[in-house]
């Protein structure tokens, strides 16, 4: 930053308009989406969003001949694809890449001597990678290894050092951050609903509501089989602090999300106390964090079948302000959440998958403009 600083002031000096424009791009204009705050103002965030929603192809010129690229570590559904979608709407040419299936094996530390399995160094494929596109969205999972270098967020940001093109995380070892924007644009959408019709698919009767003034979000760990990453969940922390609603997490001793992302949001260890009253139940299971117990970073503590009692149904849903129910999807069901609850006319994990179309959209079209 210091370097495209020092450049800007150079240009004002010089009073090159040509310049000035260049270098205030850099400087001001979206480079990296990783945060909440690479997004700017929320307000003005969500009404692009809104805007967009309301006319998905209005910036259809905007991506005319660039070209965005999705690299995939790990698996996806809806990133991929509403990723792909929204860089269409935007006019763009994709090119996805699922490393692991047809790419040269990756080696990623520096300093090994490469006689193993791994053909390519990431630090040769990135600067590749780069050249073929304008854009790159890149999906790399925490590795549960090692803490420091997942929440360090080695591999993105060799992306973001070695591709000489902007970055967006599609999931990285510590964040989701256009989950997160998708997440808040349904709670925006949804937050002052009074009538719900039956669910679309699933029925059930319609229900009538009173909305909370301040919306009460709650994020509700749920038990899993598997260890997953904390990304999804410190995203959501992240960006329901910097939004307008009343945030309470809750989850057993031992998950703890670093104060990073969680900030000063009240934590509950009693799930059925949290639920009171709330507009807003986010479940989600993440292992453990690493933050109250360091050596059982990335583990699922203890057996998660003793954890069954968090597992959202209409128990906890009935102390709830007929609450909408979210998830970010893929979702186990009868383990995170009852068939019930995911099925009621309340579930919003339907419109919530498909406003990942507009968050990306907003997202690529603000990297657009970065680059134009
Ligand atoms: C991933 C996770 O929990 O981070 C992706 C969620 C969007 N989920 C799984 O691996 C099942
Ligand atoms: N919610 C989400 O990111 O889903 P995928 O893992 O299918 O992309």
């Amino acid at each position: 930053m210091f370097f495209p600083f020092i450049s800007f002031l150079f240009a004002v000096l010089l009073k090159n308009d040509y310049l000035c424009m260049k270098f205030c791009k850099i400087l001001f204009f979206m480079r990296v989406f990783q945060n909440v705050a690479d997004l700017g103002d929320l307000k003005q965030a969500l009404s692009e969003a809104f805007e967009i929603k309301a006319n998905r192809y209005k910036y259809q010129e905007l991506g005319k001949n660039k070209t965005a690229m999705l690299i995939f570590f790990n698996n996806s559904l809806r990133t991929r694809l509403s990723t792909q979608k929204a860089a269409m709407n935007l006019g763009m040419n994709v090119i996805v890449l699922d490393v692991n299936q047809g790419a040269w094996k990756l080696e990623t530390e520096r300093g090994v001597i490469m006689e193993g399995d791994k053909s390519e160094h990431l630090l040769e494929a990135i600067p590749v990678m780069g050249s073929y596109c304008d854009i790159i969205g890149v999906r790399s999972f925490a590795r549960f290894e090692s803490r420091s270098d997942d929440y360090e967020e080695k591999i993105l940001n060799q992306f973001i050092k070695y591709s000489g093109k902007p970055v967006f995380f599609m999931e990285s070892a510590t964040v989701h951050p256009l989950q997160a924007f998708a997440d808040l644009i349904t709670i925006e959408e949804y937050k002052n609903c009074t009538h719900v019709e039956p669910n679309p698919l699933f029925g059930g009767v319609a229900i009538d509501r009173v909305p909370n003034k301040r919306p009460k979000v709650v994020l509700s760990w749920a038990p899993h089989p598997k260890a997953l990453p904390q990304a999804v969940p410190n995203s959501f922390a992240e960006w329901m602090n910097a939004a307008d609603v009343d945030f309470v997490i809750t989850h057993p001793e031992g998950y703890e999300l670093d104060p990073k992302f969680a900030g000063n949001a009240q934590v509950e260890y009693d799930q059925m106390k949290a639920f009171e009253g709330a507009d807003f139940i986010y479940a989600k299971n993440w292992s453990c964090p690493g933050v109250t117990r360091p050596n059982d970073y990335g583990k699922v503590l203890g057996d998660y079948h003793d954890y069954s009692a968090w597992t959202v149904g209409e128990r906890q849903m009935a102390v709830t302000n007929k609450a909408f129910f979210m998830h970010c999807l893929p979702v186990r069901r009868n383990m995170i959440v009852t068939d019930d609850v995911i099925e009621a006319p309340t579930s919003l994990v339907i419109p919530e998958a498909a406003n990942r179309e507009i968050s990306a959209t907003v997202v690529l079209k603000r990297m657009l403009e970065a680059i134009k």
